[in-house]
């Protein structure tokens, strides 16, 4: 597999400073050389940074940096349009905003290929605000009501030629969520597994169905992930810690699983900020599981034994 590593260096979508130096911390854990002894071919794209910045403005005061969100999202559209052509991109972030920007150009992409899209959102959080509904006003907050074409961004973020189907969008994780993502997400058809469906049936089973889905309809996946899916005890390096979280083992499950389903066309890793790490455990940790996403395993076992 040729892997394309892309470095996001954004943190206006969150509250604490510090996302920015979330790419540099990734390539310091040794995200490329990981890789490299699976076998695969790893490019490092470098990082990308928008130029252009539109001066906006909405009604919602609680708004933080729109000008700023608006300039990534446009650039990370094409980013993950072009990128996604060939291989597999590998998005290091940044602060999750950036899915707004990846996910419309992948499933762009995925369009012109005539594959359905789907995106697994490994997060505490459902990022399921509007514009209209975000209290934090912290953007970050927003990229899946954003990419499954929900109301509340109109003349703001770009028009989405190809919306995500909300029906194709598992979430597993989930421990908060405000009261206007809960109301706004029961009308769709997300499928959440909270962190109590994970404890009463394990995140085997939960996955399980969620890749089978993907499998029928022939379907590319988007894996997203977010540090705060992880237990904060296992990786603190986040602004917005949340307790009760996925531990190392579930998270190194996930990743085994889905290297082997052979379904992950992308990834993002996301939220990472350095500057809350304990000697870099964090970045090696998201190192760690993406290489067990890209095929390390401990003992040779025949793919899909699952
Ligand atoms: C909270 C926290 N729901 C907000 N969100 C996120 O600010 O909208 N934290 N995404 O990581
Ligand atoms: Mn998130
Ligand atoms: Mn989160
Ligand atoms: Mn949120």
């Amino acid at each position: 597999m040729h892997c394309k590593l892309i470095g996001v260096p954004l943190q206006d979508g969150a509250l604490r400073l510090g996302c920015e130096m979330g790419p540099s911390a990734l390539r310091t854990a040794g995200m490329k050389p990981a890789l490299e002894e699976l076998g695969h071919r790893v490019s490092d794209l470098g990082n990308v940074v928008p130029t252009e910045f539109e001066d906006l403005r909405h009604p919602n005061p609680a708004i933080r940096r729109l000008p700023e969100i608006v300039a990534w999202t446009k650039l990370l559209a094409e980013v993950s349009y072009r990128e996604s052509e060939d291989g597999m991109p590998i998005f290091m972030g940044g602060d999750h905003a950036m899915a707004a920007g990846i996910i419309p150009g992948l499933s762009r992409r995925a369009a012109e290929k005539q594959r359905p899209f789907f995106v697994l959102w490994l997060d505490a959080h459902t990022d399921f605000h509007s514009l209209e509904t975000t209290g934090s006003g912290n953007l970050h907050g927003v990229p899946v009501a954003y990419f499954t074409g929900q109301p509340g961004f109109d003349g703001y973020l770009p028009a989405l030629p190809h919306p995500v189907d909300p029906a194709n969008v598992c979430m597993i994780g989930i421990r908060s969520v405000d009261p206007a993502e809960r109301k706004a997400l029961k009308a769709t058809g997300v499928t959440i597994h909270d962190m109590r469906s994970i404890d009463e049936h394990g995140v085997a089973a939960v996955l399980r169905d969620f890749i089978a889905m993907v499998e029928a309809a022939d379907g590319l996946l988007h894996v997203s992930l977010d540090v705060d899916f992880l237990d904060p005890s296992v990786a603190p390096a986040v602004g917005t810690t949340v307790p009760g979280g996925a531990t190392f083992r579930e998270a190194h499950l996930v990743m085994e699983m889905l290297h082997d389903s052979g379904l992950v066309a992308s990834l993002d890793l996301v939220e990472l900020n350095p500057f809350l790490d304990e000697r870099g455990r964090t970045a090696t940790l998201l190192v760690d599981l993406t290489a067990s996403l890209m095929g390390r395993q401990v003992m040779d076992r025949p793919t899909r034994s699952y």
